[in-house]
């Protein structure tokens, strides 16, 4: 075999602790995949799992080990030479579930692939700009002053949309607030999952403060709840967990669940799918953007390459670097008139710097 992998676990504290309806965070712990060739080129993919199944089913120390018991070696027959981005999926593609650990894999195969052939992968995947639109995701924090405080901060700083979590109890009040501090800013919420299909003639009070839309109100697998939301509520819906592959897509859609739709290449199992759903939504007139889980550098760089496809109408949570850290794993990403730059060197563009690799990491296994 001549390539092998590296999975990285890291430690990084977060500026601030990220709260949203699923609970609380104030360190990430990050995977990075490394896929090493026996001519010494590493490709790299991040691992967006959390430390615990609160977002979706996946979790970190679960998708560690479900890479080494079952995905790499699904992958070894693969591995003689860097393979075809389309043969690592449909190799993996016999294994269920498990987006997260098979994108940071397939990412990482796919640096390789691309370094091999100096193309970027915004080349790659069809990006038709050099900047992205970014905007902002704010937790909930613990009390209204705070969130004007932090809302305000990221005004400053040039951040085009404001994201609010929200969850019962924490949400039209909140939502008021910063819709009156700020009346003509981008905003939109997201309450991962927490409220019930009776909460339409609630959420519907959303209404008269014009936002972009609300995000995921209801459990993943809910389709027909959303479906009934939508028809209460004006504010458009957005699905963020439902959306696991094309075909969900295309169900959600054509359910009336969804109208604008977050797309997050881990949660689909890597960058191929999350184009062809890209793909799938310009072509219904179905606009989206880019969803963010915390990345570090890593993820940011190629979520920058998807986040500059032309569906990609919306500001995304493309955040700069120090938004959630105050070093990165690699040289960080500053925000420049609230836009990012997206990657163009071969890959994904970004490498870890050895010495923060290092300092950061909590254990590593060849695998
Ligand atoms: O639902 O979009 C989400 C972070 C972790 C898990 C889920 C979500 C989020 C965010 C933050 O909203 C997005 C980011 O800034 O990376
Ligand atoms: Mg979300």
């Amino acid at each position: 075999m001549t390539i092998s992998f590296q999975i990285h676990s890291l430690e990084i504290p977060l500026v601030r602790p990220f709260r949203t309806s699923f609970g609380s965070q104030s360190v990430r712990d990050v995977v990075l995949v490394e896929a090493v060739s026996d001519s010494g080129v590493s490709g790299w993919g991040e691992c967006v799992t959390m430390a615990w199944p609160g977002y979706s089913a996946e979790y970190t120390s679960g998708a560690i080990d479900v890479m080494q018991k079952f995905l790499i070696p699904t992958l070894e027959p693969l591995l003689e030479t860097s393979p075809e981005p389309d043969a690592v999926r449909s190799a993996l593609s016999v294994m269920q579930g498990h987006p997260m650990a098979k994108s940071a894999l397939s990412t990482a195969l796919l640096d390789l692939w691309l370094k091999e052939r100096e193309t970027s992968l915004a080349n790659y995947l069809g990006a038709v700009k050099d900047k992205v639109d970014c905007g902002v995701s704010v937790g909930i924090p613990s009390s209204i002053d705070s969130l004007l405080e932090e809302v305000g901060s990221y005004v400053d700083q040039g951040y085009k949309r404001i994201k609010l979590k929200i969850e019962p109890g924490w949400d039209i009040d909140a939502v008021r607030q910063v819709r009156n501090a700020w009346p003509e800013m981008l905003l939109q919420v997201d309450a991962n999952q927490a409220y019930e299909r009776t909460d339409g003639a609630h959420l519907a009070q959303l209404d008269q403060y014009d936002l972009l839309l609300i995000e995921q109100p209801l459990p993943e697998d809910d389709f027909l709840g959303h479906a009934m939301i939508s028809r209460e509520v004006n504010t458009p819906i957005c699905l963020d967990e439902s959306i696991l592959s094309v075909a969900s897509a295309q169900g959600a859609i054509e359910f009336g669940a969804t109208t604008i739709i977050n797309i997050k290449p881990g949660r689909v199992g890597g960058y191929l799918t999350a184009k062809e759903i890209h793909d799938l939504c310009v072509g219904q007139d179905i606009p989206v953007w880019c969803g963010g889980m915390l990345e570090t550098g890593i993820g940011r760089a190629a979520n920058l390459a998807l986040a500059a496809l032309p569906g990609f109408v919306l500001p995304g949570d493309t955040s700069a670097s120090n938004r959630y850290y105050a070093e990165d794993v690699t040289q960080p990403f500053v925000l420049d008139n609230g836009q990012l730059p997206v990657p163009s060197k071969p890959g994904i563009g970004i490498e870890p710097i050895p010495e923060n690799l290092e300092a950061m990491r909590t254990a590593v296994v060849k695998a």
